[in-house]
């Protein structure tokens, strides 16, 4: 873990002024990695859970810009929740993170900045390849 933990949330102040707000998260500075994909994820009704799944290398942090989602992390050891509500908070999520993502209102927005480009061979699927991956060591906690 780059920075000691494998999940942790970034909040940004937001500008405000009559116009509006602007929130910025810089690669390396705000977050503890730089970027080279974003995606993000829309048109999803409340209720659906996305996810189910860790990654061997991935590093990402993930932005609700609109709505309010909540994010489920699992070391292997613990679960935790986190309710993203704000588009000034961002969830980092390390490698070896089980994670899943809950619409908590219809058509929230899930914005995610990831360090590497996409790659199907750096996710884990399967809970019990993850667990036995964690058991192993895998991931230097
Ligand atoms: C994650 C959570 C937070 C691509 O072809 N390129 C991409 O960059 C991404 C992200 C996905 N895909 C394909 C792979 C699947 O065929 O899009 C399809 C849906 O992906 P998935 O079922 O993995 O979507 P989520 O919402 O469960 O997970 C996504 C990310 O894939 C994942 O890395 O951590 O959001």
């Amino acid at each position: 873990m780059k920075n000691g933990k494998d999940y942790t949330l970034h909040k940004r102040t937001a500008e405000s002024t009559d116009l509006g707000s602007l929130v910025f998260f810089e690669a390396n500075r705000d977050i503890p990695f730089a970027f080279k994909r974003v995606y993000y994820t829309y048109g999803v009704k409340e209720g659906i859970i996305r996810g189910y799944h860790a990654h061997k290398a991935l590093e990402q942090l993930l932005i609700c810009v609109y709505g309010a989602i909540e994010i489920m992390c699992d070391n292997g050891e613990k679960k935790e929740y986190t309710v993203l509500d704000d588009p000034a908070k961002g969830l980092y999520v390390g490698p070896g993170i089980w994670h899943t993502m809950k619409w908590l209102k219809d058509d929230s927005v899930l914005l995610v900045l990831a360090s590497e480009y996409y790659d199907e061979s750096d996710y884990i699927r399967d809970y019990d390849e993850f667990i036995r991956l964690v058991k192993e060591g895998y991931w230097k906690r």
